[in-house]
């Protein structure tokens, strides 16, 4: 399979600068038109302005790209015909010459793959609620098991079910970071109510634990958790109160399967006069530049 890496990303790369892995699943089947494009467009340049270099991955025609350029990006965002590409579905993408958004799992093995260290997402998939019976767990689990890499995320969002997915993160050995926290965060909130046992106060920090990680040859991914900014939290009790609400509607309404996500979001969204939409970008705000922190902190070695 041939992946094209940007000449600007392999520059960086060669040259030992700070470069920012990014997935496109966000903009492409994430957030609504036209906010899309415009968070992956400001996610770049916080990164930049940072003075690292981000590095947008997504698959176009069939080629995965390390490094997609502006107009790039503008075509998967605006583009219906995209699909959601996660490690399984690469192959496909490849030989039958599709375009998508890459998601955690597929953006993970992509970006190690080219040498690049740190990846900034929104939201980790995990454990959904009921796969106890349905086995739904996404792949992002399952890839980052085997992908070395460092994936900063404000945990999981509350409409799956957090605590086994953090079991599931542990049986798979994928390390689990607070940063400058020991509890779990909740993604729309700073706290999901789990506690970790790790927690790392700076980038330096975080940067030591993945030296150590490389030194030891262990070749899972290890998950730095990002609570969002406590300004930009949704209010703890109506967060609660909207989720309970959402959840009984989906079983009301007989809603399952695939349509559970999509469902609950949008739920959420409409309850909360689009408030956890503006929390989901925030979110991502925050973890794309402690992404660069870090990025920066292991380029300084
Ligand atoms: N969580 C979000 N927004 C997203 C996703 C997850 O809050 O856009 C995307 C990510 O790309 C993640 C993927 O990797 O969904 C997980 O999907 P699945 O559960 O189908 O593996
Ligand atoms: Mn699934």
């Amino acid at each position: 399979m041939s992946v094209a890496v940007s000449d600007e990303v392999r520059t960086a790369l060669a040259e030992g600068r700070p470069v920012v892995a990014l997935e496109s699943t966000i903009f492409t089947h994430g957030l609504p038109r036209p906010r899309n494009l415009k968070v992956a467009t400001e996610a770049e340049a916080i990164i930049r302005d940072a003075g690292a270099v981000p590095a947008t991955i997504g698959v176009l025609d069939g080629v995965p790209r390390v490094g997609l350029a502006p107009d790039e990006i503008a075509r998967l965002g605006e583009d219906d015909t995209v699909v959601k590409i996660s490690e399984r579905d690469l192959p496909v993408a490849v030989a039958q010459r599709l375009s998508g958004g890459t998601t955690v799992a597929a953006t993970a093995v992509l970006a190690h793959g080219a040498g690049i260290a740190v990846f900034s997402t929104g939201g980790l998939g995990g454990v959904h609620r009921g796969a106890a019976t349905t086995f739904d767990e996404s792949a992002d689990l399952v890839a980052l098991a085997r992908t070395p890499i460092l994936v900063i995320s404000a945990g999981v969002k509350s409409i799956l079910d957090v605590g086994a997915t953090l079991e599931r993160l542990e049986t798979l050995s994928i390390g689990v970071l607070g940063y400058r926290t020991t509890a779990f965060p909740g993604f729309y909130v700073r706290d999901s109510g789990h506690a970790i046992s790790h927690s790392v106060q700076t980038p330096e920090e975080a940067a030591a634990v993945l030296r150590a990680r490389d030194a030891l040859g262990i070749p899972a991914a290890m998950l730095l958790a990002n609570p969002v900014a406590e300004a930009a939290q949704l209010d703890v009790e109506e967060h609660r109160a909207v989720l309970a609400a959402a959840l009984a509607a989906a079983e009301e309404q007989g809603i399952t399967g695939n349509d559970t996500t999509p469902f609950l979001l949008d739920w959420i969204q409409r309850a909360t006069d689009g408030r956890s939409l503006d929390v989901n970008v925030e979110v991502y705000r925050g973890n794309v530049a402690l992404g660069a922190a870090v990025a920066t902190a292991l380029a300084g070695a």
